[in-house]
């Protein structure tokens, strides 16, 4: 097996690595009681036309085990005082959490020792030991970056399968969320909901030369976006293009924010995020050709389309626009 297989290699190694070592069970233990409970109540919350809610309390999300395929409108609530969003990583048939914590973390974790020893020849070498079915594990969307506080709302055409749900944003120490708890695993079942596609207000075009491209100027209120992921590569940060809605005060916050969009910064994609920048939500990355919707409640005021790569502007995917600021 050759050692680059996928261009999501890189990241994974890093996300999944987290999940060794880290989690302190005694730690968590309360939080992991309650999350049980949680579970046992929010079980039979399979999403049939009112969609299925994700809330963050802390490094954590409650969700239920099983939802249905289909249309299902995500609402994901960030209780917690950081940054978070989720992007769900279908697996492939047969494989679970479980599976991922066996075959696939050790390994993460001797390369990343032997990466950080500065040992990195032997490190990428050791990436060589990953199964065969690591490498078709596909992002198929979910919630863009969600500040503290904020409820986010995208909708998703679902297909059956077991998914992993995570949110790799850092902690200020550079551990990423998923190794203190933001990893979990949920079931897409055959079963179809009866939710049509959503209507949009406003079309969101986005694509590897084009970039960014709203279409029309959103109103005020209730907005829907639909996102057309027109294609999709991998950027230098191994990851693919995404949209995420902002909303910020000045140029200079735009600045901060291009920074810190890339997760391959030392010092980016940490959360607390930039001052003065409220992320509102969005979509995660998508395969060429899919379709996505997402939804905000806009107020005057300055906003942005972010893309999470390296250096978004300077690739047209760092899109600003201004609603009723004469209203202001
Ligand atoms: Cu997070």
């Amino acid at each position: 097996m050759k050692i680059i297989k996928s261009q999501y290699i890189n990241l994974l190694a890093i996300t999944l690595l987290l999940i060794a070592g880290c989690k302190d069970k005694n730690q968590i233990s309360d939080e992991a009681i309650s999350l049980q409970d949680y579970k046992k109540e929010t079980s039979i919350n399979t999403g049939e036309d009112t969609g299925v809610t994700i809330v963050s309390r802390g490094m954590n999300f409650e969700l239920p085990d099983q939802i249905k395929s289909g249309w299902q409108k995500i609402t994901y609530e960030n209780r917690s005082g950081d940054t978070h969003f989720l992007v769900l990583e279908k697996l492939p048939a047969g494989k679970h959490i479980e599976d991922s914590e066996k075959e696939v973390v050790p390994v993460f974790v001797d390369a990343m020792n032997l990466i950080n020893q500065g040992d990195t020849e032997k490190g990428f070498k050791k990436f060589e030991e990953l199964p065969e079915w690591f490498f078709n594990i596909k992002f198929l969307g979910g919630v863009g970056l969600v500040s503290p506080g904020h409820t986010a709302q995208t909708t998703l055409n679902l297909e059956p399968g077991n998914y992993l749900v995570e949110c790799y944003v850092k902690m200020p120490d550079g551990t990423f969320h998923s190794a203190m708890g933001m990893l979990e695993e949920i079931e897409v079942l055959p079963a179809k909901t009866t939710t049509k596609e959503p209507q949009a207000d406003n079309i969101i075009n986005i694509s590897t030369e084009g970039g960014i491209v709203l279409e029309n100027v959103p109103e005020t209120g209730q907005q829907k976006f639909k996102v057309n992921f027109l294609d999709q590569q991998a950027y230098g940060n191994f990851v693919g293009h995404d949209v995420n809605l902002v909303r910020y005060q000045s140029v200079e916050d735009l600045k901060a924010l291009n920074d810190w969009m890339n997760w391959v910064g030392v010092d980016s994609f940490i959360s607390p995020s930039p001052k003065n920048i409220e992320f509102l939500g969005g979509v995660q990355e998508m395969p060429e050709g899919s379709v996505a919707y997402f939804e905000a409640d806009l107020i005057p005021g300055k906003y942005a389309l972010v893309a999470e790569i390296p250096d978004p502007a300077s690739n047209k995917m760092l899109a600003t626009f201004e609603i009723g600021m004469d209203k202001l």
